[in-house]
């Protein structure tokens, strides 16, 4: 049998035929074998024994019938077979996926024959990059194929979807076409440097530079830093003193009886850690060991991790007990969060509890939320504190937002500085070829975000963030 590990040190160029099994390890209803290239039909033709007998393969049909062993003839799978031809295929080579039993071992036998047809294991993410190198997507849908498989709130899809339609795509290369039209007017005061014409009229390239340059570059910027927060989520802690509800609280957010909940202090010793869908934003919630003093070794190593996780998170849920007149414990705590975002959680509101206004003079300048941990009641009116203090209250709607992600962000700034530099020189008479170059600076910043200058290292950072099969 073929040998069905990759080796990432096989030169291979996009004449290569790939294979890869494209869904998850793990028994499944239907597991799918992809392979693209100028090979895949005479690998199927090899291997396949279509049920309606010899066939001439039509483009994008289903065919049933077997895999068989191409040696001994013996069946390996039943199956449905496609064959897809180039160009209208995700890769824009000629496509074969075979539909078997989702079985791993089966996968891993056809696989294997593929393999022995002449095939190569695709790498993690081959089969989009690709598509890209192909020209079928730019690289912002490259991007947004990893974070569709990888986004875990409706928000985080939605803002995957927009990219992968190519919406980013479409507005940087638009403003790639205005630098494009100003570079142009420059080029033409450097060839005539001495015409009596004033070729360059700095106060309308200024404003055209302003409204289709530095504008929506600006715009895009804020909506990365917006947007984050859907994209790659947030982490918080809930930090209290033993016995205040700590894992209730966890407890109740999740829905679900996640952790242990005693009457003993010094319940939980551990971290624990789980995910959360805050009105579409992803949170990573952590539970940690009450803190105090005095307390017991495996204690004392839980306190340690909760300082750890401390230092990690975006926002801390500080919990006091309700009945309770605050500690001066309480306020040291607080003190020790920094300037972290914090939001006070006052619980136990189902039991008789302290003024409402202890707590405010205790803890002023911050948030407060009155919750039962146990009835659940305020869970929601916390929810929405929290979302509004993450994302200061602004009703932005991340359903229709554009949303670069952290690299392109990085050069879209990059870009706005160099289409600053313009915009200064214009107004100090710079010579035309200085802000050629400037020009041209931006433009490359922005030709790394869709993929025209963009380096073979970042290339293969991004998909190497891709599973095998994609
Ligand atoms: N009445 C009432 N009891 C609560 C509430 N929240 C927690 N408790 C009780 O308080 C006790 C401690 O709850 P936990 O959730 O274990 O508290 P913790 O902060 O995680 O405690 P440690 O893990 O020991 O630090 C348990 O007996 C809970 O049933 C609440 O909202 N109302
Ligand atoms: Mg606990």
């Amino acid at each position: 049998m073929a040998d069905t590990t990759s080796d990432a040190s096989v030169p291979r160029n996009v004449e290569t035929t790939i294979a890869a099994i494209a869904t998850p390890p793990g028994p499944g209803g239907i597991g799918i074998i992809r392979i693209s290239g100028s090979q895949a039909l005479p690998i199927l033709t090899a291997l396949f024994s279509p049920n309606c007998g010899t066939i001439e393969y039509r483009s994008h049909r289903l065919y049933y019938g077997w895999i068989k062993d191409p040696q001994t003839s013996l069946p390996i799978d039943e199956v449905l077979a496609v064959y897809m031809q180039a160009p209208k295929t995700y890769t824009r080579e000629d496509i074969v996926e075979i539909q078997c039993h989702g079985s791993y071992l089966v996968l891993q036998d056809i696989l294997s024959q593929v393999i022995s047809m002449g095939a190569t294991l695709a790498d993690p993410g081959e089969f989009t990059k690709r598509a890209f190198l192909n020209g079928r997507i730019d690289l912002t849908q490259a991007e947004a194929v990893i974070e569709l498989l990888q986004a875990k709130t409706r928000e985080g899809l939605g803002l995957a979807m927009s990219q992968l339609q190519g919406r980013l795509g479409a507005m940087v290369s638009s403003i790639r076409t205005s630098i494009i039209s100003l570079r142009a007017i420059i080029e033409v005061a450097i060839d005539f440097p001495d015409d009596d014409v004033e070729i360059i009229n700095a106060r309308a390239m200024g404003e055209k530079l302003e409204h289709e340059i530095l504008l929506p570059l600006q715009e895009l910027i804020r909506s990365a830093k917006q947007g984050k927060i859907f994209r790659d989520g947030i982490s918080v802690i809930i930090l209290g003193h033993p016995n205040v509800g700590k894992s209730s609280l966890l407890n109740a957010l999740l829905r679900e009886e996640r952790a242990i909940v005693t009457a003993i202090p010094g319940t939980t010793r551990d971290t624990i850690e789980e995910f959360l869908d805050i009105k579409g934003m992803p949170v990573r919630i952590i539970d940690t060991a009450g803190i105090r003093d005095n307390a017991e070794e495996v204690e004392e190593m839980g306190i340690v991790r909760a300082r750890k996780k401390l230092a990690e998170a975006d926002l801390v849920l500080l919990i006091v007990d309700g009945t309770q007149p605050p500690a001066d414990d309480d306020t040291r705590l607080y003190e020790s969060v920094g300037d972290k975002k914090i939001l006070l959680v006052v619980n136990k509101s189902d039991l008789a509890c302290q003024d409402p206004a202890i707590f405010a003079a205790a803890f002023p300048a911050i948030l407060r939320v009155f919750i039962s941990a146990k009835t659940h009641a305020g869970i929601s009116d916390l929810e929405n504190t929290l979302f509004a203090l993450v994302t200061g209250g602004s009703n932005w709607d991340p359903g229709y937002a554009c949303v670069p992600n952290v690299r392109q962000r990085s050069s879209l700034e990059k870009s706005l500085i160099a289409a600053k530099r313009v915009s200064e020189g214009l107004r100090t008479d710079l010579p035309p070829d200085l802000l050629a170059i400037e020009l041209q600076s931006a433009l490359d910043h922005l030709g790394d975000i869709t993929g025209e200058t963009t380096t073979d290292d970042i290339l293969d950072l991004i998909f190497d963030q891709f599973c095998i099969g994609k």
